[in-house]
């Protein structure tokens, strides 16, 4: 710190970033003439992007350096939201509308030479996520820096993010996404390090009073490097900070006696296998698969983070029996449960505290949050492999379990099963460690993500954990997401609209205000702005179809569209075989029928794991449908077939704008909550659903009149999965036409689609494709009908919109913070910044 008599200078001196077009202007050619040696002669795009962007980044360092004084001084409790993914999409617009200088910088541009728009297309989506659970984190560190809490994200700064999707002749074909070549949203931090081992063993001591240390010894040791994100609060000067970590040989650039005595391979071979930790984003979504590498990633993240906390708190001066009210940890998922064995073994083998009072502290830090009920995502390692890579945390773990199989006992005593069946440890071939079960019992909170959800964790995978903690322990937080990228910059025009009716846009920082809007849900001429920002948004989302399909499609038809990861559970298949029952039925329609006919795009769009082939064959279904459909003269505009292709956060941000209705039609109980339904309410679409996830809550806040659902309930999918395994299985006879017409060719090789077939034919449907089948068509038909009276249509989407306000991650956020995290904003008057200049 610089002595006070030095100070002056610094404060006169302080950078705070521009705050006027001039200076916005002046900001820009600097970066391009010095930061980039570059001039208005070969000032491209791409070079205009970057400028723009470290201008803002210059602006936001000022209030992300006050913000984190602020926190310091003030000692107050933080939040450690510690996610495996964070799916941020583009920064620019995002900081750029926060700060609340978009305008600025438009006429700034403008001046200039460049187009905002242009600019913002050039940045490369940060895309360190699947899906849903990546995207979640994102929302909740912009509703957590606009309400003001004082909160930090750790992460991993993966090199590859989720991989580019291309379509070549239907198929999908991955591209790695190296995305790092130029991110100025990013701070190198290369003071801030920690060393993290692997391997090794674990030695044991008795000092002279006999007490017993255990010290882990040997190994790999890897580097991690900090590297640390802005993330900027809507409205508010708070600047939170998203960490993530990069890995490296603990060595350096490589092992410098290695190199000089000869074994260059193998001392380059060693910085590559410690770089590797961080290089790749698992691909999966909704599944975990068990590999080393997997669990290298999740410790060597957690251990960094952890170590880093526990700095910070020790720097407070504050006994260790208070770390619970400074520190909440968050676990987004299993994937950081580690997290609760390392703090733990930080307590008892490095700061010498006994082992209840250390568990009592750890116990009361974390809260646990599950995303899925779905077997094959619940993650499970193996004991060997976690003996060989994390020798002492296995010891740990076998002792945290003893000690709760005891105090199960002691309540439940003679029930052995209940003893066998919530073991964190499975009694398999191999033995496994059971996440879950270990996050359970470390966290002082369990909770899931709608209510559906967390009845179902309830009473089905954590029943007996329900029994053993008591119902308290376990609780519901619905999703949310931020209106702020759902709304104001994804669709700015309606955001406007909003703003015009309800008194400007305060609604952003307010959601339920929306229901001002309910009294405009017959207002003529606000119903035909309405109707006409949506056309503009379809006109926009059918240019970008037209550029990348070829395809025309007419934006006056109805939009029907399912964008999310592919997953059988999502039931895209389904989907696709009603666009084929749609087509057989105009097929056979005559003209003056088709005539009555609403018209129809149906439009795709997802990823699907690399590895997992059935999803794949559902994007190359799709892809082959809509090739013979689209070219369908006979059918013309009365129906078009469009996929898509590398479908992201900010393609989100054109699509959803887009739709007359999404579907979100997973077999009820399966879609722990859904947040792109939320988007697309939220933007004036209508939804086609199953009663599943957070379609339930959606279906309570608009009113049923507002939505489209069908299917079987959850109660009734046991049963039937029953039935269809040991009674007769009889085909819908509907889906039993569609299933003819792919057998028969009508859309290429009939081998390809085979194994979609069988899973439904002959494999049990088990997702209930078949039994749902009669009634998603059905419904298809009312939204048909009553698309066609768009007067009353406009006014069910205003009325929808207008009941969203649940939604915001912010009201979610504060849910957390109340029930969960016990913090309280920071807002920045509170803050003592004296000394630090305003
Ligand atoms: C649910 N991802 C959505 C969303 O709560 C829900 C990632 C890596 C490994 C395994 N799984 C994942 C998920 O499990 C996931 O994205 N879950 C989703 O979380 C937010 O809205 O229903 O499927």
């Amino acid at each position: 710190s610089i002595p006070e008599n030095q100070r002056e200078a610094w404060k006169k001196y302080q950078t705070k970033g521009f705050s006027t077009k001039e200076e916005f202007e002046k900001d820009v050619v600097r970066h391009v003439e010095t930061t980039l040696a570059r001039s208005m002669f070969n000032c491209d795009e791409t070079a205009a992007y970057a400028a723009a962007s470290l201008a803002f980044r210059d602006r936001l360092i000022t209030e992300w350096n006050r913000t984190q004084q602020r926190q310091t001084f003030t000692d107050s409790k933080r939040v450690y939201y510690l996610s495996l993914e964070f799916l941020m999409g583009r920064a620019l617009d995002n900081a750029m509308l926060n700060v609340g200088l978009k305008n600025v910088a438009k006429e700034g541009m403008s001046e200039l030479g460049f187009r905002i728009e242009d600019i913002i297309e050039q940045e490369h989506d940060a895309a360190l996520g699947n899906g849903g659970l990546g995207r979640l984190a994102a929302c909740f560190l912009d509703s957590m820096a606009s309400l003001n809490y004082p909160a930090w994200g750790y992460g991993l700064r993966y090199r590859y993010g989720i991989f580019k999707q291309e379509i070549v002749d239907g198929y999908q074909v991955e591209v790695p996404d190296y995305w790092l070549d130029f991110n100025p949203w990013e701070f190198p931090r290369h003071d801030i390090t920690v060393d993290i081992q692997f391997y090794g063993n674990v030695r044991k001591y008795q000092d002279d009073k006999g007490v017993q240390t255990a010290v882990w010894e040997g190994g790999e040791i890897v580097k991690a490097t900090a590297f640390d994100v802005p993330i900027p609060g809507y409205s508010t000067p708070t600047t939170n900070n998203l960490r993530l970590w990069s890995s490296k040989a603990a060595s350096g650039e490589f092992d410098f006696q290695k190199f000089n005595s000869g074994d260059y391979e193998s001392s380059v071979a060693d910085q590559q296998r410690a770089e590797t930790i961080s290089a790749v984003l698992y691909p999966n979504d909704n599944l975990e698969r068990g590999k080393e590498l997997r669990l290298k990633q999740q410790y060597f993240w957690v251990a960094a983070s952890l170590y880093d906390i526990v700095r910070r708190f020790k720097k407070s001066k504050r006994a260790w029996r208070e770390f619970p009210d400074q520190v909440a940890i968050q676990l987004n998922d299993t994937h950081p449960t580690l997290a609760i064995v390392e703090l733990q073994r930080i307590l008892i083998d490095l700061e010498g505290l006994e082992w209840d009072e250390a568990w009592s502290i750890v116990s009361q830090t974390f809260g646990y949050t599950n995303h899925t009920v779905l077997p094959e995502a619940l993650e499970k390692w193996s004991v060997p492999l976690f003996q060989n890579l994390l020798p002492r945390h296995l010891q740990i773990i076998y002792e945290i379990n003893l000690f709760f199989l005891q105090s199960v006992e002691r309540k439940f005593p003679k029930e052995r099963e209940l003893l066998a069946r919530v073991s964190i440890i499975e009694e398999s071939q191999p033995k496994m460690v059971r996440m879950a079960y270990l996050a359970i019992v470390g966290s002082h909170k369990v909770n899931g993500v709608a209510e559906l959800h967390s009845d179902l964790i309830k009473t089905t995978i954590f029943k007996d954990f329900v029994r053993i903690f008591g119902p308290d322990k376990f609780t519901n937080v619905t999703n949310g997401i931020t209106p702020r990228r759902w709304l104001h910059q994804a669709n700015p025009r309606l955001s406007e609209l909003i703003a015009s009716k309800t008194g400007g846009y305060d609604f952003l920082k307010d959601l339920t205000m929306l229901n001002k809007l309910e009294q405009f849900a017959d207002d003529k001429e606000f119903k035909k702005e309405w109707q006409e920002i949506k056309y503009a948004n379809k006109v926009r989302l059918a240019k970008h179809i037209k550029a990348t399909t070829g395809v025309t499609v007419n934006p006056s038809a109805l939009f029907d569209i399912q964008v999310k990861r592919i997953h059988e559970y999502k039931r895209q298949q389904m989907n696709i075989f009603g666009v084929i029952h749609r087509y057989l039925t105009i097929k056979a329609m005559s003209p003056e029928e088709r005539k009555k006919l609403a018209p129809r795009v149906s439009i795709f769009g997802g990823k699907a794991a690399p590895g997992y082939w059935m999803a794949k064959t559902i994007i190359h279904l799709v892809n082959s449908v809509g090739a013979v459909i689209n070219k369908d003269a006979d059918v013309g505009d009365l129906l078009k077939v469009i996929f898509l292709e590398d479908y992201n956060v900010s393609k989100a941000e054109t699509i959803i704008p887009a739709s007359d209705i999404s579907e979100h039609i997973s077999t009820a109980g399966t879609e722990a909550s859904g947040t792109s339904n939320m988007k697309f309410v939220l933007n004036g679409g209508l939804i086609i659903g199953t009663c599943d996830g957070a379609n339930i809550e959606i279906t309570r806040e608009v009113g049923e009149n507002n939505i489209f659902l069908f299917g079987n309930l959850s109660e009734d999918v046991d049963e039937l999965r029953h039935a269809h395994t040991y009674g007769r299985h009889e085909l819908d006879p509907n889906l039993t036409k569609v299933f003819d017409s792919i057998k028969s060719g009508t859309f290429g090789d009939v081998n390809s689609f085979s194994a979609l077939i069988g899973a439904i034919e002959d494999h049990g449907d088990y997702y209930l494709v078949s039994d749902d089948f009669l009634s998603y068509i059905q419904t298809q038909d009312l939204v048909d009908q009553a698309y066609k009276n768009q007067d009353e249509w406009v006014s069910k989407c205003i009325i929808s919109v207008a009941r969203m306000g649940f939604f915001s991650s912010d009201r979610c956020i504060n849910e957390y913070a109340e029930s969960i995290w016990n913090i309280e904003p920071l807002t920045p008057e509170d803050g003592n910044t004296s000394g630090l200049g305003k």
